[in-house]
């Protein structure tokens, strides 16, 4: 008796890391302008690569300067071919560092989020 309840809950354990897994959140994979990259010319679009598929209606980009002031256009989008891409359209960035700040939820459901800074350089 006491023998099965274990072999249940073992069971149980192992079906729960093997769903962890499968259904991994979606974090960031890597990006252009690349995370802590400093580019020469001023990029026109931040793109963002996770390691899931997105939830358009929960995912969402911004791009401020140092002044904290947004930068981007306010159109992310998330490419219907592409589904665990992020997009956003910048305005002319003069020279300096830009913060870049992402809170997406993957279809899993699971919300994650964080930021990260890239820099234009001035030439
Ligand atoms: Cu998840």
């Amino acid at each position: 008796m006491m023998q099965n309840v274990m072999t249940r809950l073992i069971i149980v354990a192992v079906a729960l890391g093997a769903a962890s897994a499968a259904w991994a959140h979606a974090f960031l994979d890597h990006a252009n302008p690349a995370v802590g990259s400093s580019v020469p010319t001023a990029p026109a679009v931040v793109t963002l690569w996770f390691t899931q598929d997105l939830e358009p209606a929960f995912s969402d980009v911004t791009v401020t300067n140092q002044a904290g002031q947004r930068v981007d256009l306010g159109n992310a989008r998330i490419p219907s071919d592409s589904p665990a891409e992020l997009q956003i359209g910048l305005k002319p960035l003069p020279p300096g560092t830009y913060l870049v700040r992402w809170h997406v939820v993957s279809v899993d459901t699971h919300p994650t989020e964080g930021t990260y800074t890239f820099e234009v350089g001035g030439g």
